[in-house]
């Protein structure tokens, strides 16, 4: 990768002078707590190296799966102004959204993918209003968004797949039920992202550590690019769309005035309007990412068990925490697979701090400035 680089000379403060340019070879990694890789190691490499009695050998064939359908999905959305997948479908999903033509076709991709490879019983997807039973002796129950943050597709701005997996509970002999998909987000055997942006990457945890693979798009392969990546202790960033604000509920609103505090940790605020890439940018560079309820909708607007429950593990995973404002999102049982929830997702003394204020806590008028106090 090649970056420009400008060498601005201090001495010129009112009117800094841009004295020299060049092409740096060796961009600075963002500051994400990871092991950096010396090697190449493929994603079939990295997980066939993992223990089977903790990644089972058909779970790692499912996430060949997936990382097949993020290879498929990047491709198509790389094309997507040239093939006029960009506009919308005509059609409205079961959420009273419109569709665009990739949400169809990302989740057609999963779909079709999951359903022949023997390994999958159900399957939820945001794009589909019921549960889509597998029939076979597939032993794991799919939950993604196919294509998270939509809304973004005809800007080119970046945009995601979300999934999570969970192992079935009921008998391999019988159909699967709600119990096998309506769980606990701390049941997962597995979650993660493919965020579709400059690159293509792939972001997943087993349930032990966060790994990241960039797809090389020559060769086709997805290539370990971070392993264990942890959420940086300097929080960068808080990612609320503050448009809002007016809508949040007290405790929500106290928060967001405390971080813009002069006193308290110096955050940027960043919103893409991709809950995915949000939480990507915030993985790498520290920081929050939330979308509150607001007046007239009480549940917020991110769905429960294909956004908040796999995001929120994936958090957890790296040192962050997941919460609704009041629980931890890993431990909420959903009744319904496209039931709502506020989501706030990152830094864990920044989450905890804000599930304090929700609370009815008063830290915001205390004079600790750091996310711990
Ligand atoms: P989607 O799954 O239909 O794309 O909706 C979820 C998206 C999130 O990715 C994003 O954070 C949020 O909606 C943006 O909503 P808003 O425009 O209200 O801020
Ligand atoms: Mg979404």
């Amino acid at each position: 990768m090649l970056r420009l680089v400008t060498d601005v000379h201090a001495d010129h403060d009112v009117h800094p002078e841009v004295t020299m340019t060049q092409f740096d070879p060796d961009p600075p990694a963002p500051p994400v707590g990871a092991d950096t890789v010396a090697e190449l190691v493929t994603i079939e490499q990295f997980l066939d190296d993992r223990p089977t009695e903790s990644v089972p050998r058909p779970l790692t064939s499912l996430l060949y799966d997936l990382a097949l359908a993020g290879k498929l999905i990047a491709n198509r959305t790389r094309r997507a102004g040239l093939t006029e997948l960009m506009g919308a479908s005509g059609v409205t999903n079961v959420q009273g959204e419109e569709q665009k033509a990739l949400d169809l076709y990302a989740d057609e991709v999963v779909t079709s993918l999951l359903r022949r490879g023997g390994r999958v019983c159900a399957i939820v997807s945001e794009e589909r209003a019921e549960v889509t039973v597998v029939e076979g002796s597939g032993q794991y129950i799919v939950v993604h968004d196919p294509m998270d943050g939509s809304s973004n597709i005809d800007s080119n701005v970046s945009i995601g797949t979300i999934f999570g997996i969970y192992q079935r509970t009921t008998d391999v002999g019988g159909p699967p039920d709600e119990s096998d998909w309506l769980r606990p987000g701390r049941d997962l055997a597995a979650a993660g992202y493919i965020l579709y942006g400059t690159s293509t990457i792939l972001v997943l945890s087993t349930g032990q550590g966060v790994h990241a693979f960039t797809l090389d798009p020559e060769v086709g392969e997805f290539v370990l690019t971070w392993s264990d990546m942890v959420h940086p202790d300097e929080p960068a960033y808080y990612s609320f769309n503050h448009s809002s604000s007016p809508l949040w509920e007290q405790g929500v609103g106290d928060f967001v005035a405390w971080l813009e505090r002069p006193d308290t940790p110096s955050l940027s605020q960043r919103y893409i309007g991709s809950a995915v890439a949000d939480f990507h940018r915030n993985l790498l560079h520290g920081g929050i990412y939330g979308y509150p309820a607001e007046t007239g909708l009480p549940e917020g607007k991110l769905r429960m068990v294909y956004e908040g429950a796999p995001l929120a593990f994936l958090a957890e995973q790296a040192g962050g925490l997941g919460s609704d404002g009041h629980r931890r999102l890993l431990d909420i049982v959903p009744t319904s697979i496209h039931q709502r929830t506020p989501v706030f997702l990152g830094h864990r003394a920044l989450v905890e701090r804000l599930q304090a204020m929700v609370q009815g806590g008063d830290a915001s008028s205390g004079e600790e400035a750091s996310p711990e106090s």
